[in-house]
């Protein structure tokens, strides 16, 4: 009891006494500004603007300086939830190919567009799994189509577009492409990226969709794109397999939120090859293939209903999806182009670090926080991923990795003397340069592990950064030993 007491008399008087400071503060100020301020008055006007023109420069210095430590600055948003539009693309190229980017692969694709857009024909794509049938179809709706039906799977290996007229007219081109699920590496992709291009998707299937077939439907209608469902090969079921499997189908559509209509899921049969057994003029037997009459009336009243009389809709959806094509192009060389950008920043901070090192007589731990080029090289990778971190955030970063170098150092070391060993005939320099090789290793360790959070997070975020720093580091010494240990004995051989 006589303790609390105790310690609510304290209090009363620590606030007694921050109040009485707190009060003679203000009485002090106040007359010092009075004072100042009749000064100023009875002196003559221009050392009075003077006067106030400092002060107020002095504020706005002060405001801006808290504001670049504490307030985080807006990064600047390349992906917008709405569809790109034809400027909005041409913009994005534009900054893209000033900063330096390769933009060639987007730009094609735009010129590609323009060209099919010029030609004014519709494009229909064949697309699915290999075998379905794609290849088939086509031969049945054009058949002088020189195309490549085989039993064995993956026979169309490129992309070809065939001449159709439908009964209104239309001019239109069928694309076979390749069947996706193949063994051949980057088929699908080809083939979906030209699935994406044309202004209908036939999807053609032989039996019940599997999950990757359901899978390249779903990114299908991603893209916007209208699709009819094709089940082919149907004369290999009977009727009442036939219905459950329709029944089937449409399930599967319904389940994926009716983005396809129930009229533009078809079943239909290309015909293919069926092996017979006929009795020769010898009397002898033998097995012949035969081709089995195709069905796809259907599919050509479908094609027909989808693209009614005007197409122009269509031509909007398929230029939506091409622009989107071009943007995701876009990143993947604007990405190609931040690690170009990033490599060399981390070599030209690594190089100054172990040129640093070498000069200096006993070399510092402290040599991430102190030296600015680990505050460069952070600021220089944040600037190439778009990240706008406060200082605050940089210091922290540094100041966070500089507590994991302490412990990292003996390792770094040993790795680096370890590495420079690798170049026989070195003798007594390896002990002057380990150190050095040692420290370009632990910039080279930060940048790259802070180039990692970077395309991960596209900001800074100082506690992730630096524990990706310290989980990675061993692993970055290593992978980076043999370069630095190399370019430092460029350097000191001059
Ligand atoms: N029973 C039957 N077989 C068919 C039908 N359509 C195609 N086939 C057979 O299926 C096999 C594959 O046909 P393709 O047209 O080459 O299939 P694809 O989808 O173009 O195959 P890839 O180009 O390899 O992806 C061939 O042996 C065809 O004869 C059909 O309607 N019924
Ligand atoms: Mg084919």
């Amino acid at each position: 009891m006589k303790l609390d007491r105790f310690i609510r008399v304290a209090i009363a008087v620590v606030i007694a006494l921050v109040f009485i400071v707190a009060a003679g503060a203000l009485l002090f100020i106040t007359e010092s500004a009075l004072n100042v301020w009749d000064r100023l008055r009875a002196g003559p006007p221009a050392i009075l603007y003077a006067y106030i023109a400092v002060m107020v420069l002095l504020a706005l210095a002060a405001v801006w300086l808290v504001w670049r430590l504490v307030v985080k600055k807006k990064v600047a948003s390349a992906k917008t939830a709405k569809p790109l539009s034809k400027s909005d693309i041409k913009e994005r190229l534009q900054q893209a190919e000033a900063a330096g980017v390769d933009v060639s692969d987007a730009q094609s694709e735009l010129q590609d567009l323009a060209a099919r857009q010029a030609a004014g024909a519709v494009h229909l794509c064949f697309f699915g799994e290999i075998s379905a049938g794609k290849s088939s179809l086509i031969k049945a709706l054009v058949p002088e189509a020189d195309v490549v039906i085989d039993v064995v799977g993956g026979s169309t290996d490129d992309i070809r577009h065939f001449r159709w007229r439908n009964d209104t007219g239309t001019e239109i081109l069928l694309t076979d492409v390749p069947g996706t699920g193949g063994h051949e590496d980057g088929l699908d992709e080809i083939a979906t990226e030209e699935a994406k291009r044309s202004h209908v998707v036939l999807f053609v299937c032989d039996s019940d969709l599997t999950r990757a077939e359901l899978g390249a439907i779903k990114l299908l209608l991603a893209f916007d794109k209208p699709i009819v469902l094709v089940l082919n090969k149907s004369d290999r079921y009977s009727a009442d397999e036939q219905a459950a499997l329709m029944q089937k189908l449409l399930q599967r559509i319904e389940d994926l939120g009716g983005e396809i209509q129930r009229d533009q899921v078809v079943a239909v049969s290309a015909g293919g090859d069926r092996e017979v057994i006929e009795r020769r003029s010898d009397g002898s037997e033998g097995t012949v293939r035969r081709k089995r009459a195709a069905d796809i009336g259907v599919l050509v009243v479908a094609i027909n209903r989808l693209l009614g009389d005007d197409t122009k809709s269509l031509d909007a959806q398929r230029e939506r999806a091409v622009f989107q094509i071009a943007a995701e192009k876009l990143e993947l060389a604007e990405g190609e182009y931040r690690l170009q950008r990033s490599e060399q920043i981390i070599r030209s901070a690594t190089r100054r670090a172990v040129v640093g090192a070498m000069a200096a007589v006993s070399p510092g731990t402290d040599i991430l926080v102190q030296g600015y080029i680990g505050t460069m090289m952070t600021q220089e990778l944040c600037k190439i991923y778009g990240a706008a971190p406060r200082d605050l955030d940089v210091e922290e970063f540094l100041s966070m990795g500089q507590s994991r170098v302490g412990r990292a150092l003996p390792l770094s070391m040993a790795v680096a003397g370890n590495g420079l060993k690798a170049f026989p005939g070195l003798g007594t320099v390896v002990g002057g340069l380990a150190h050095a090789v040692a420290y370009g290793l632990i910039f080279d360790a930060l940048g790259r592990s802070l180039v990692l959070t970077l395309a991960r997070h596209g900001e800074l975020v100082p506690e992730t950064a630096a524990k990706e720093f310290e989980e990675g580091i061993s692993e970055h010494l290593e992978a980076g030993v043999r370069r630095i240990a190399k370019m430092a004995l460029d350097e000191k051989t001059g």
